[in-house]
């Protein structure tokens, strides 16, 4: 097995999907965190994007060179593949469905995002009004209590980064309800919360971190 080094911030929910998925999968691994703000040398020369997960892969042969990947789903893959078991369903049409879900979640971040920089109560509701739209695709599809029933997968380890940051930037402001009426999703991430992969994929002061940085950003949210 190669050994592997995860290059990662803080609060990003991008790296999280990684982080689960290798805990998941009781992989060894090291994570390094960086400073998005002042990005080391370093990282600007191995990550084509700019931009956390990186995954660097050691293989087991000293001889063979380090191999960087970068974008979390690719990684989450690379992970799935060379891994016991898969956090994938058999079935190729289910599989093609569960990736399609895990886009979904990707393009929900950034409504998460925009919602959480928005300038005012007003941007932010137009942001979580098309967060709302996404979810509610996943409320039609949850099996319970996880997306797919008992067994966390890999749909599970992309979205529920997100959800947590939702209720995180919502505790900050009493007008928003993302999760209204959204009672499968509201549960999922509560279930989803208690799973030891999901506890041990962030540091512990992740949601304090989370808050304190749209905080200083955006001025309209409460404690502001
Ligand atoms: N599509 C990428 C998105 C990763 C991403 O946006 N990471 C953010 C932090 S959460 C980042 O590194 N931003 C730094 C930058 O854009 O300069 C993935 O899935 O890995």
């Amino acid at each position: 097995m190669p050994t592997f080094k995860l290059i990662s911030h803080h609060t990003c929910p991008f790296v999280q999907r990684s982080v689960i998925t290798l805990e998941a999968k009781g992989v060894p691994y090291e994570r390094i965190f960086i400073d998005l703000a002042n990005k080391p040398d370093w990282f600007v020369e191995i990550s084509p994007m700019g931009k956390v997960p990186v995954l660097v892969v050691r293989p087991d042969d000293e001889s063979a060179e380090e191999t960087v990947l970068f974008e979390s789903a690719v990684i989450s893959e690379y992970l799935d593949e060379v891994t016991e078991g898969s956090m994938h369903p058999s079935d190729p049409l289910a599989k093609a469905q569960h990736r399609a879900m895990n886009e979904l979640a990707s393009a929900a971040i950034g409504d998460a995002w925009r919602l959480a920089m928005a300038e005012d109560l007003e941007a932010a509701k137009r942001h979580e009004a098309d967060l709302r739209a996404k979810l509610g695709r996943f409320e039609a599809q949850i099996v319970g209590p996880m997306f797919a029933g008992e067994a966390m997968n890999m749909v599970d380890a992309s979205t529920l980064p997100l959800l947590q940051r939702v209720a995180w930037a919502e505790e900050l402001a009493d007008e928003l309800d993302a999760f209204k009426d959204l009672p499968k999703v509201r549960a999922w991430l509560e279930a989803g919360e208690e799973l030891e992969a999901v506890r041990r994929s962030t540091v512990s002061d992740v949601r304090e971190r989370y808050q304190d940085y749209i905080r200083a950003r955006s001025p309209w949210l409460r404690g502001a």
